[in-house]
């Protein structure tokens, strides 16, 4: 009998599954489906599934939005495929944003009636009707507090994995305590996007999973329990409205009677804990062990990776989170990433051929030029002025310019990748810029190793399909990811071996640049 596994991913603008065949002669995707959610659902008046206030840093998201999307994208699926073969789900949500529920919602749940849609059925049951998301960045204040009850943000990033962060959950919720405190008194539960998603799906709230929970600075990574000051400071009762994290590799339940009776679902059909989008894509990238890196080309680069031990000192420029393996994974996050590739590829009135031909004409280590491309702040390092510093770059050489931006965007990740504890031996390169060949010959000649291209993309439903059927299986995980996650052989760029020196010495120039640049 056919096997499928559904992979979920409610992201910051759509929801999107990935539905799998596990028999092992077939081991492929066989649908894929995706709902935007501004352009289906209008009435929530979103703009890219966010809703911005008079406060520009304040960015929220209607939950209820979420939830008519899932049943949307359920009855869609529901006509493409049978979805009674569905043995296991897994899901992944955007991280850091907050769902907040009255003690009404579980008996909501229970007594849900198939023939309505999941949303109007849940429409009384919030305690706030928006969730901030992880573009808010309105609570430095909080974090300062936060960070200031644990001891310094070097003791909250040594117990939590990241220095207090804004978007991060901690500081939303505290501040939501402090403005608001009836409806904080009102709210039973606080889920994150991952765990309410996964929570519809068998029918109660559940706690969330170490994965996500890692992106709150509320969770302590070793004991994987809730950190007593952190949870002290962000709220009143606030652990027990959270409930106990759950580990990510154990299945919560069975999709709940109305799940079965209203899309054909089996009622052996398992949920695993829905974790975020980053933990996800870890595993859609095929990144299951140690020395296995990405690198995201994207609005913002970052760098990821799985390790399975604690570094001794946690890094304060990375996140680190537990991965959906239950070891862990870093990841770094430059600002800088396309921004500063297009500002620079249209100073030099170039499109994006002749950025790339530009490149290619140029040698690596561009005769020792490099910029430090703050375009706008940077996270890491923390550049709260933008400021580009060009170095021995003449501003007229357009070819130079644009070498510059990219190899210098690498040294920054090579240098800070270090200093968290990745040097990696192999990377996976994904994101709009990873279709560049010369950005890639760049990557693997600064970080001298090999560099890959997967054939995939979508990798946060993916992985989140992987997770379950790593689950369902219970075999290692490099079997059970590898067979999704083949690289694209003849895309591989090798690192140029005779530019290896090159490199090491721009990375001790480009290190005591940026070292005067940030005490200057
Ligand atoms: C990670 C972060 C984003 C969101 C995007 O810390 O904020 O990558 O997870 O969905």
């Amino acid at each position: 009998m056919t096997q499928l596994v559904l992979g979920l991913d409610s992201s910051t603008q759509s929801i999107s599954a990935v539905v799998i065949d596990i028999d092992i002669d077939e081991e492929k995707i066989i649908h894929e489906a995706a709902l935007n959610f501004s352009q289906e659902f209008p009435h929530y008046q979103t703009e890219d599934g966010v809703l911005r206030g008079d406060d520009a840093t304040e960015v929220h998201a209607p939950p209820l939005m979420w939830v008519e999307a899932l049943d949307a994208l359920f009855m869609q699926l529901k006509d493409a495929i049978d979805l009674s073969q569905v043995v296991a789900i897994g899901g992944s949500g955007q991280q850091h944003g907050s769902v907040y529920l009255k003690e009404s919602v579980n008996a909501c749940l229970a007594k849900l009636d198939s023939s309505s849609p999941l949303h109007v059925q849940l429409v009384d049951q919030f305690s706030r009707a928006t969730s901030p998301i992880w573009m808010d960045a309105s609570t430095s204040a909080q974090c300062e507090a936060l960070a200031a009850d644990c001891g310094g943000n070097a003791a909250l990033c040594e117990a939590t994995g990241s220095v207090a962060v804004e978007r991060f959950t901690g500081a939303q919720i505290k501040k939501f305590a402090e403005q608001d405190p009836q409806a904080y008194q009102d709210t039973a539960h606080i889920s994150l996007v991952s765990s309410f998603i996964s929570s519809l799906l068998v029918g109660a709230i559940h706690g969330i999973d170490y994965g996500d929970a890692t992106g709150m600075n509320l969770l302590d990574i070793r004991q994987r329990a809730w950190h007593d000051d952190a949870v002290k400071s962000c709220g009143a009762q606030l652990s027990k409205k959270l409930q106990a994290a759950v580990d990510p590799r154990d299945f919560i339940g069975n999709m709940s009677k109305y799940m079965q009776e209203r899309f054909g679902f089996s009622a052996d059909c398992q949920v695993l804990p829905f974790s975020g989008d980053n933990p996800c894509s870890l595993v859609g990238l095929g990144l299951v062990e140690d020395d296995m890196t990405a690198i995201s080309l994207g609005t913002s680069d970052t760098v990821f990776g799985h390790i399975s031990s604690l570094p001794e000192t946690m890094s304060q420029w990375a996140h680190t989170f537990v991965a959906p393996t239950n070891n862990y994974m870093l990841l770094l996050c430059f600002k800088n990433g396309s921004l500063a590739r297009e500002a620079i590829r249209q100073q030099c009135g170039f499109n994006w051929d002749e950025f790339t031909a530009a490149i290619e004409a140029t040698d690596p280590g561009n005769n020792g030029g490099f910029m430090l491309p703050w375009f706008d702040t940077e996270i890491v390092p923390k550049v709260l002025t933008p400021g580009v510093h060009i170095k021995e770059i003449d501003e007229q050489n357009k070819a130079a310019l644009c070498r510059g931006v990219v190899e210098s965007q690498m040294l920054a990740m090579r240098l800070h990748a270090a200093e968290a504890g990745l040097e990696p031996t192999s990377i996976r390169a994904t994101g709009g810029a990873s279709q560049n060949a010369a950005i890639l010959q760049i990557m693997a000649d600064v970080f001298q190793c090999p560099v890959d291209v997967l054939e995939i993309s979508n990798g946060a439903a993916l992985g989140a399909g992987l997770r379950a059927i790593q689950a369902i299986k219970n075999c290692d995980w490099q079997t059970s990811v590898a067979p999704y996650t083949q690289v694209q052989a003849s895309l591989r760029k090798e690192p140029r071996k005779q530019f290896a020196t090159v490199y090491n010495n721009m990375l001790v120039a480009y290190t005591e640049a940026e070292q005067a640049a940030l005490s200057a």
